[in-house]
């Protein structure tokens, strides 16, 4: 915690019993736990050691919480911070001559199949180093953190060799030590096959993809593995061999699944008990069930179907009457959706995919957590989880989906 005094803290915390609670008083609480009310007046929030201790009305706070640090939130609104679950952040260069390109016509996979789309980012990428990586991510992060996240989940997958991808994720681990940001890694060496192995995936993924997990692993570069699974990338079987590498290694999975067609991706990734599957435009009844039944969080781009100008939604009915949980992401990247902003992906998922203000801001918060496996430690404001909080200047939790380019964050608060 921070102590404002020039004498030395260490001894003065040593003298002052409790040194590490504190209360946040006077604010309305958007709790996000299931079943929780609409944000009520005049709560109150104890934080000890950096997690959150009571929960509580501001007129019931126990008599031993009066003695804590207090700040006054002014009756502001406050959230879990947010998360985004879903971001390709460290990237080099960008890719709009192929944003002119499709504006007059082309395809995203012609243009892939050409030798551009992710080949194109690979090659920038490669062409960087960690630090030049660091730098070139450190806006959109910034940009990102400006709106109230703490935690963001950033993939590999445009270095495509075993020293690129390794890059990549140091420079994620680099960006998480630079700024007051939780950054939680995916493996997506299987994002695409590049030039060097054309027509021979499977020997990519013998070569790059199953050693780099192994490396990225025995560094702890990676907290899960992610794959693309679709006709311009990796088919299921090849997705398959991907998840049981992961699974020996112990290391949870996810998958870009049914984005430009239906592969049967999302039920492969429930059958592999995996964390999440995102995108999910081509998603059949079935794979609802499937991942409903898995847990497996349904994790949607709104950022991605926009930018490339997606007809067919993600079956978000199918998805709720299957009971399956709904995050929303930014999927910020430079070829599907140059998106640095989880409000507007927020907008997007409802105006775009008909969800509730309630469903997106859940889907950056509770269920964000859970699609990176953290929804024992984040997403809720509940007693035992981290103290981490978005303070906002609105009177409704609806209006963070409402408006669009408007930043109304107050301040984060990220206790440690
Ligand atoms: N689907 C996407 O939308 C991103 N990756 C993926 O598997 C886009 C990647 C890119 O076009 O650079
Ligand atoms: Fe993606």
């Amino acid at each position: 915690m921070y102590v404002h005094n020039t004498i030395n803290p260490y001894l003065i915390n040593a003298r002052r019993q409790p040194v590490s609670k504190k209360l946040f008083s006077n604010l309305r609480l958007a709790a996000m736990t299931p079943g929780a009310p609409r944000a009520g007046a005049e709560m109150a929030i104890g934080v000890e050691a950096g997690r959150i201790a009571l929960v509580c009305p501001r007129a019931e706070v126990p008599a031993d919480w009066l003695l804590a640090d207090m700040e006054d939130l002014g009756g502001r609104l406050v959230t879990p911070a947010l998360i985004d679950c879903h971001t390709h952040l460290v990237f080099g260069g960008n890719r709009a001559d192929e944003f002119r390109m499709r504006l007059e016509g082309a395809s995203y996979e012609a243009i892939a199949e050409a030798g551009g789309g992710i080949v194109s980012t690979m090659r920038a990428t490669r062409a960087l180093s960690e630090d030049e990586l660091v730098v070139a991510a450190l806006p959109r992060l910034d940009a990102l953190i400006a709106e109230g996240v703490a935690t963001v989940e950033i993939k590999s997958g445009y270095g495509l060799t075993v020293a690129d991808e390794l890059k990549m994720l140091r420079a994620a681990r680099a960006l998480g030590r630079q700024r007051a940001v939780r950054v939680v890694t995916s493996l997506l060496a299987a994002h695409a096959v590049p030039p060097e192995y054309k027509g021979r995936a499977d020997a990519y993924l013998d070569e790059v993809v199953l050693p780099g997990m192994e490396a990225a692993h025995a560094e702890s570069l990676i907290d899960a593995v992610d794959g693309f699974c679709e006709a311009i990338a990796f088919s299921p079987g090849q997705i398959e061999r991907v998840f049981s590498h992961a699974a020996r290694l112990g290391l949870p999975v996810k998958l870009h699944a049914e984005q430009l067609s239906n592969l049967g991706g999302a039920r492969l990734a429930a059958a592999h008990g995996a964390l999440s599957a995102d995108h999910l435009e081509y998603l059949d009844e079935a794979g609802a069930q499937a991942m409903a039944a898995a847990g497996t969080i349904a994790v949607l781009l709104p950022g991605a179907f926009y930018f490339l100008r997606e007809r067919q939604a993600p079956p978000v009915a199918a998805l709720r009457a299957a009971g399956a949980r709904i995050a929303i992401a930014t999927d910020c990247n430079p070829g599907s959706s140059p998106l640095s902003s989880l409000l507007t992906a927020m907008n997007m998922a409802c105006t775009l995919f008909g969800l509730t203000p309630e469903e997106a801001l859940a889907g950056v918060t509770r269920e964000a957590a859970a699609a990176l496996g953290l929804g024992d430690e984040i997403g809720t404001i509940e007693p035992g989880k981290r103290a981490e909080f978005a303070v906002w200047d609105v009177n409704d939790p609806a209006e963070l989906s409402y408006r669009i380019g408007f930043n109304p964050l107050h301040r984060r608060i990220i206790e440690a």
